[in-house]
């Protein structure tokens, strides 16, 4: 293994993200029933000074979310979204001079995040809900295609795939890709993210980061967010609020195979463990 591909510049609205070396996304949740953190970051002074945490302590990226995507999570109205996005995204832009990424499904906070200066959208349904392609299509952000199949409240059920696991996630990304492409989205804008336990099995979610690589095809930077989910929590029996060092194992393995972003509620060990794992594969290539 070692340092492959050629440097990539992504292009996130008036500003660009260099992934010839990984980098960390901190994740900010706005929503009062997030899993792992809720609540505690709803109002706006506390999603602030997260952000700025995260931020010295490393985060390359903020990724706003305001619609839970846990299982059975309430359906959140457009106007719910946008009220407790909004206010955040704008706070950020003019306190920090960093790029603001927005994790939404929904065409309308899709055009008011662009408006107020974020740089990515982070889809988990890929642009598949109604509007969404056309109104990615309308901004200049940065988009990230997510793999899943389903609804996050039905995902789950049973998730069963006719070919190998990488195979058919391969597939259905660059498929998105492609309507991307054909709905006038520049290539340079698009990171493509396996969606590590999104309608996957334990033994599904373990196959993918085996064979990470695979994705590396579509030649386009791959994000990959792992941090505290389920298939650390059942291979190792830990509670939510222990899965940190199965986490950094997971974030080392995906950069090793070619991940460029890391998705984690935990940058400051986050980065670390990116920026050692790089060290030994720059040496390497
Ligand atoms: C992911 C994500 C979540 C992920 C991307 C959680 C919003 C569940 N997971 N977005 N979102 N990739 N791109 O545990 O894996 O954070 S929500």
């Amino acid at each position: 293994m070692g340092v492959s591909g050629s440097s990539e510049i992504l292009l996130c609205n008036h500003r660009q993200l260099d992934l010839s070396s990984p980098r960390v996304m901190g994740i900010l949740n706005v929503t009062p029933d997030s899993f792992s953190d809720g609540g505690q970051y709803s109002h706006l002074d506390a999603a602030i000074h997260h952000a700025e945490r995260m931020l010295n302590d490393g985060a390359a990226i903020i990724d706003v979310g305001g619609e839970s995507t846990r299982p059975g999570a309430d359906v959140v109205s457009e106007q719910a979204e946008l009220d407790r996005v909004a206010p955040v995204v704008e706070k950020l832009v003019e306190e920090f001079d960093a790029l603001i990424s927005v994790d939404t499904s929904t065409p309308a906070v899709m055009l008011e995040a662009a408006r107020l200066g974020a740089g990515m959208i982070n889809d988990v349904r890929s642009l598949k809900r109604e509007g969404a392609l056309e109104a990615a299509a309308r901004t200049p952000l940065a988009i990230c295609l997510m793999h899943m199949v389903g609804e996050p409240d039905n995902m789950q059920h049973d998730p069963y795939y006719e070919q190998a696991i990488e195979e058919e996630v391969a597939s259905c990304l660059a498929e998105r890709l492609e309507a991307c492409l054909s709905a006038g989205i520049a290539a340079n804008r698009i990171v493509l993210d396996p969606g590590f336990g999104f309608a996957k099995t334990l033994t599904h979610n373990l196959c993918l980061m085996n064979r990470l690589e695979c994705l590396n095809a579509l030649k386009r930077p791959l994000l990959v967010g792992v941090s505290r989910k389920s298939m650390i929590g059942k291979t190792l029996d830990r509670n939510v609020d222990a899965r940190l060092a199965g986490g950094l194992a997971l974030a080392s393995m995906a950069v090793a195979r070619g991940a460029r972003i890391i998705r984690t509620h935990d940058v400051a060990p986050t980065v670390d463990a990116v920026n050692m794992t790089w060290a030994v594969l720059k040496e390497g290539s």
